[in-house]
Parts: C-alpha cells; structure tokens; sequence
C-alpha cells in the first residue's frame, strides 16, 4: 500500500508518498499559509496534494495542534496564524476520496523515531524545535497522549514564571523561549524582525546577540530535559525540528544538560529522519491501524 504522508507545521506543509518499507517516494513542500480562516490551509493542502493522491491508498497526518476527532485544535493559534480550529480529516478526505488518519506532529515523530532506536529502548521522549516546541512521550514502547491528546505537550511547561507570554495563554512556556518564533520573538536592535534562521545564520557569523538568543533556547530545553528524565526515566531524547536540527544545536543542549547534577542526565539524539520523522511516523501509524 502507498500512503499519502502529510506534515502541517507552523512554518511549512509537507506531503510525500510512503511505501510499506517506509521509503519515501516523492516528496513536496509548501509555507503554512498564515490565515484565521480556514479557506488559505484547505487551498493550500489541496495545492500541496494534489499531484500526489492518485497513487495513494490512504493518508496519514502529523499535524501540529491537538488532534481531536479528526479536528486540529491548536494550544498555541499564533503558531498557525491565528487559526483555533480546523476539520482536517474531513478537510483530506473531501479533496482525496481515501481514508485518513491524523495525529499530533510530535507523537507521530517520536513514533518514527522509537522503531529507529536501539531495541533495549523502551523509554524514549522526541522534541521538535521548530515553530514552537512539541513533545511525543513513548512508556514501554507505547505511545502517550492521554484521553484528550494534550500528554506530552512539553513545550507548554513552564520554564520562567517572569518570561514571556505564549500563545497558549500561559507565561512563561518553555515554547515561548525555545521554539522558533520564541528565539526570533526575542531578538531587539539589528536583528528586530529577524526569523530564527537568519539568526542562526547570524550567529554563525559572531553576532554576539544571536549566539545569546540561540543559548538561551538551548539551556530551556536543557531544563526541560532533565524535567523530563525525572518525569519519566527515559533511556533517550531525540530532538528534532529545524532549530533542533540546526548545526550546533544539539551540542549546546549538551553542554547546558551536562551542567545538571549526574541523575538528570540522558542521552541525547538527533532525530534519524531529520525533517522526515512526522511524515514517517504518520506512515506507520496508518500501517499500524491497518495490520
Ligand atoms: P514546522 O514548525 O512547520 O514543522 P520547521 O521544523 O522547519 O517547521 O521549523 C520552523 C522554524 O525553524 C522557524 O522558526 C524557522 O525560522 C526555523 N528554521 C528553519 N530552518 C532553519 C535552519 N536551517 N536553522 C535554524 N532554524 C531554522
Ligand atoms: C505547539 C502545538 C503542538 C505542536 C508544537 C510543535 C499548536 C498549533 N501546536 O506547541 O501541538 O506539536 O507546537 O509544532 O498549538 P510545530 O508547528 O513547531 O511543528
Ligand atoms: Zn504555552
């Protein structure tokens, strides 16, 4: 079977044909259209699979947001524009005629990258640096969401009471430091209205206000990390996301998570699907529905 992997980000939409060995067959990618309503996302998906449906036999979404019933409710809607709320299984099943699954980005990733572990692993935990920051926690090798799908949601702990406020209504999130729009939210003077990329890139260069923006965002997910270990004794954290997977990211992480006493400490991973771990890991939980 050949299923239609779809990725709704808050900065990009991705979409590939994957086969039942997991190989990626083809694959497109679309900015997040940044809209209240839900037209620009409906367009936007329809643009973004259209070429690829017709050799399709079903479709699995990762998408960021709560996934409730087939609904994309977001913690966070300045992450999508400002958009609450949207049908996306219907949405997928009206342009494509097949049957669709949809999951959380995060719990569909970590999935992805807990069957690319070590098999001893049984405790594991993915992040995505991206957007904002998502959190996919797998117990005993099983995934965690919880009865309303918000398990897991480590980017809406908190990790400065005085910080500032995240689009979830809450001060402090460690997704209003760490994420993207956290690090670019953050940026004053030169770099004022700068995307974290470009700050990353800037960095890179020696400007000394970007490599504390982007080390500010690595010691928050440090603290979260050893908040996770405690929570949940896990044997790894794979970090994923672009500003995850950014060059130096994860060393930062390191070098701040090493600075916590000795039981805090885990091994960190770069996610073995880089950017493909939510697509992947949508693919085989509809493989799984399945079997
Ligand atoms: P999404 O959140 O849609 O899944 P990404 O994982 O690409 O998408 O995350 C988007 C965030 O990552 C944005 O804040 C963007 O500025 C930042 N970003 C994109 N590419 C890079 C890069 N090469 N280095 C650092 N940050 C990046
Ligand atoms: C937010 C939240 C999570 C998501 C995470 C990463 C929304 C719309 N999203 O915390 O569901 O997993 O961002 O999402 O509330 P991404 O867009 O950065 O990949
Ligand atoms: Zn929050």
């Amino acid at each position: 079977m050949t299923t239609l992997a779809i990725d709704i980000g808050g900065t990009k939409l991705a979409a590939a044909l994957v086969d039942d060995a997991l190989n990626l067959l083809e694959r497109r990618e679309l900015p997040t259209p940044a809209s209240k309503t839900t037209d620009a996302l409906c367009a936007a998906l329809q643009t973004l699979v259209e070429p690829l449906y017709p050799r399709a036999t079903r479709v699995a979404i990762a998408s960021t947001g709560i996934i409730r019933d087939g609904v994309l409710l977001a913690i966070n809607p300045l992450n999508l524009g400002g958009l609450l709320n949207f049908p996306l299984t219907k949405t997928l099943e009206a342009i494509t005629g097949l049957p669709t699954l949809a999951v959380n980005d995060a719990q569909a990733a970590a999935w992805a990258e807990y069957h690319a572990l070590h098999d001893d692993y049984r405790d594991m935990v993915f992040l995505t640096v991206s957007t904002g920051v998502g959190g996919g926690v797998i117990i005993n090798g099983k995934p965690i969401a919880g009865t309303g799908g918000l398990a897991g949601y480590l980017g809406h702990t908190l990790a400065d009471p005085n910080g500032p406020m995240c689009g979830c209504g809450r001060r402090g999130c460690v997704e209003a430091i760490a994420s993207g729009r956290g690090i670019a939210a953050a940026a004053e003077g030169e770099l004022a209205g700068c995307d974290a990329k470009t700050i990353f890139i800037r960095a890179g260069q020696g400007d000394e206000q970007a490599i504390q923006l982007i080390h500010r965002s690595a010691q928050t997910l440090a603290r979260l990390i050893a908040d996770v270990k405690a929570t949940t004794d896990c044997q790894c954290v794979v970090i994923g996301g672009s500003v995850g997977l950014a060059e130096g990211y994860l060393a930062r992480v390191e070098t701040c998570l090493a600075q916590e006493p000795a039981v805090y400490q885990v091994t960190l991973q770069s996610a073995h699907y880089r950017h493909d771990a939510g697509l992947l890991g949508a693919a085989l939980l509809a493989q799984g529905e399945q079997s």
